[in-house]
């Protein structure tokens, strides 16, 4: 079995998403993550190494792989698309609570903002370690911020701004998770974001990049 895991990793770095998918071309007719996932779980498998062993160590890879500039964007999405094809077959686990997910990360990119580019690399990074994220999307208010911290207490929130506008609306928005629920953990990111600007708003974390965020996630729960 370990070797069938070691090939799933492999599906996920490489983007391979099923048999019939034509990317990348030197795995063309091989199975891809979507096959090998259900023959690793029908053959006895426990879904956690199949996510630890299997999809995480390729989410991982790449992951370094694009923090170091040698794939980009298209890349990263062609893995997350085979990681989220694996993960149909570990979802009925997940919602029976077999596996036990890291914890809860919620994500948006904030009010008058509508890039999401980023915010998804970073949403789909870090699902793919294993917390649960909760992707509200782009233009999310405090609102919006505050009433999902309140149904997950103990979730960690992203928050993400491509903008210089608006990255005076992510200082709001931290203020205002400071005031209605402190105690928040609070990770931003963005083109324009700084650990510079960090300091100045207040916020626990800054990432230039998703690798950095799955980072700082995994950190706190060590
Ligand atoms: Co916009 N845009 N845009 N745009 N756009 C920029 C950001 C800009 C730099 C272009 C430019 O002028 N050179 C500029 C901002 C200038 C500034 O503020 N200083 C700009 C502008 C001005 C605008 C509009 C105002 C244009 C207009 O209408 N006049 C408008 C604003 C709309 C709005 O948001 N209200 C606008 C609109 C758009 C499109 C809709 C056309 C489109 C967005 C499509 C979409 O996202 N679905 C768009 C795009 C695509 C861009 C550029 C070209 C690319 C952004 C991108 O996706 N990069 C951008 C110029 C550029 O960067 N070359 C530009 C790729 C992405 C992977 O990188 O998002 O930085 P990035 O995410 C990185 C990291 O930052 C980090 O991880 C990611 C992977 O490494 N990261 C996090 C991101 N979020 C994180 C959160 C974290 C941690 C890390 O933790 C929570």
């Amino acid at each position: 079995m370990e070797e069938i895991f070691h090939q799933i990793a492999n599906c996920v770095e490489f983007g391979k998403v099923n048999k019939t998918s034509p990317y990348p071309p030197d795995m063309k007719g091989q199975d891809g993550a979507d096959e090998l996932t259900k023959y690793a779980l029908d053959n006895g498998a426990s879904p956690v190494d199949v996510l630890n062993k299997g999809l995480v160590i390729g989410m991982e890879k790449i992951g370094l792989k694009f923090r170091e500039n040698k794939v980009f964007v298209p890349q990263v999405l062609m893995s997350a698309k085979a990681m989220n094809t694996a993960m149909l077959h570990l979802k009925p686990y997940f919602q029976s609570g077999a596996v036990k997910r890291k914890g809860i990360f919620v994500i948006g990119t904030v009010v008058g903002d509508l890039h999401d580019i980023g915010k998804n690399l970073v949403s789909m990074m870090v699902e793919g370690n294993g917390w649960e994220v909760i992707d509200l999307g782009t233009d999310v208010k405090a609102g919006k911020f505050i009433s999902t911290i309140q149904e997950h207490p103990g979730c960690v929130v992203g928050l993400s701004a491509l903008l210089t506008t608006t990255m005076g609306n992510m200082e709001m928005i931290v203020k205002e998770l400071q005031d209605q629920v402190p105690g928040t953990r609070i990770l931003i990111g963005g083109a324009p974001v700084t650990d510079e600007f960090r300091k100045k708003i207040g916020a626990d974390f800054y990432s230039p990049d998703p690798q950095g965020a799955v980072e700082y996630l995994n950190r706190m729960i060590a």
